[in-house]
């Protein structure tokens, strides 16, 4: 098991003995990811791509390093790799940049029935605008999604297919590769939210050979305001601009302009530059740690979550795919998540309750809301005894 939790500011400024169990929302952050940050704004705090004196030339090789990495640790190449306020922007951009050109009426965008909000809401207003249909694969009761009739799904209506790469509810790691290459056999074109995949697996977009890829900066121990859009150069450098600006074009006259190569076309004005250098920095130290080495350590605190919490009477636990990331998500008994998270949280344990930005996959299972424990590098098995211990107080509490 990893032991980093020293690498955490945030564990010695907690008076009582925290336990952080709500990685999917957005992850902790590391001293050298603070301190990336805050070396810009103290001492080469200027704007990308437009000066020439020291400290610009700084700023710019910083930002542009930091692109790097992150086109390095999916395998991309750096030109293909699009920074973003993070993975709904990414989204977005393609919803309006791609979709709002390429979708008719009629055309099918085929979505999954566990799409976080950010991957439903974006084509529900681009089917609105360009007359194209949503169409949903269905999940089944354990979490996984039904892919027993692909036929009905994938048709040569079918123009975009996004997909969810890892379920923020059940933590299922849905089969991405199969479902990108049923969307090219139809000739769609495919994107994966990968936002909570990226940061606790290896992901490889050669592999995938997805068009479009996206995650965020904050999930994966890096600055809020910071993510990435993957896109395919080729498909990148055939769509439109999304936002107009400075920075994002070559020769503009009152009447036209054109547009900078990929992939500053699609970065208009001042980009998040201290935030991109802690996503830098963040990398970094997921580098030194070795994905593999966090995969694992993922796992096994998820198998043993999974074990103890499954033996608590009264709590249900949601899915139960073979393949999973570490996200539990459950309930107890005659106890209102957010009821039972200010419960926990009396003894210092931080979960989510809610709906998880996913009322759809709510409203399947029958419930209003449900509690999710999630976790990350520096949670450990002392974590998970101490969110069992008080899930049994609470259960006992309740009369269970
Ligand atoms: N896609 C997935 C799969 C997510 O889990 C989230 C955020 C997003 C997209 C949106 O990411 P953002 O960085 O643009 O906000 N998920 C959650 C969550 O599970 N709890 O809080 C945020």
């Amino acid at each position: 098991m990893l032991d980093v939790k020293k690498d955490f500011p945030i564990f010695n400024e907690q008076a009582k003995k925290f336990v952080y169990l709500d990685s999917s929302a957005t992850t902790l952050k590391p001293q050298t990811v603070i301190d990336s940050v805050a070396d810009y704004y103290s001492k080469y705090s200027a704007n990308v791509h437009r000066s020439i004196y020291t400290i610009s030339e700084k700023a710019t090789a910083a930002y542009e390093g930091s692109r790097s990495k992150a086109a390095k640790l999916i395998n991309a190449p750096t030109n293909s790799i699009v920074f973003t306020k993070g993975t709904t922007e990414s989204i977005n951009l393609v919803a309006y940049a791609w979709g709002r050109k390429n979708l008719r009426a009629g055309d099918e965008i085929l979505l999954t029935e566990m799409e976080h909000h950010s991957n439903l809401i974006p084509w529900q207003l681009c089917a609105k605008d360009t007359g194209a249909i949503l169409r949903f694969i269905p999940f089944n009761d354990d979490g996984t999604l039904d892919l027993s009739d692909p036929d009905q799904y994938f048709n040569s209506k079918t123009k975009l297919v996004s997909v969810i790469h890892q379920s923020n509810v059940f933590g299922t790691v849905n089969p991405v590769n199969d479902i990108v290459k049923k969307a090219h056999d139809v000739g769609a074109i495919a994107l994966v939210d990968a936002a909570q995949s990226v940061p606790h697996q290896p992901v490889d977009i050669t592999d995938i050979d997805c068009d479009f890829l996206a995650f965020s900066g904050h999930k994966m121990l890096g600055p809020t305001g910071i993510g990435v859009l993957y896109g395919k150069p080729e498909l990148l450098e055939k769509m439109d601009p999304f936002l107009g600006g400075g920075e994002m074009i070559r020769i503009v006259s009152l009447s036209d302009s054109t547009w900078n190569d990929i992939p500053w076309k699609f970065e208009a004005g001042t980009p998040n530059i201290a935030q991109a250098i802690g996503l830098g920095a963040a990398i970094d130290y997921i580098n030194e740690i070795g994905m593999d080495a966090i995969h694992k350590h993922d796992q096994e605190l998820l198998k043993y979550a999974l074990e103890k919490m499954r033996e608590i009477p009264n709590v249900t636990v949601y899915g139960s795919a073979d393949e999973r990331g570490a996200v539990i998500s459950f309930n107890v008994e005659n106890i209102h998540p957010h009821d039972l998270s200010q419960l926990l949280d009396y003894d210092g344990i931080a979960i989510r309750a809610g709906h998880h930005c996913a009322q759809p996959i709510m409203k399947k299972l029958g419930v209003s809301a449900t509690g999710r424990a999630s976790f990350y590098v520096y949670n450990s098995k002392e974590d998970v005894d101490r969110l069992c211990e008080s899930l049994v107080k609470t259960v006992k509490f309740m009369g269970g």
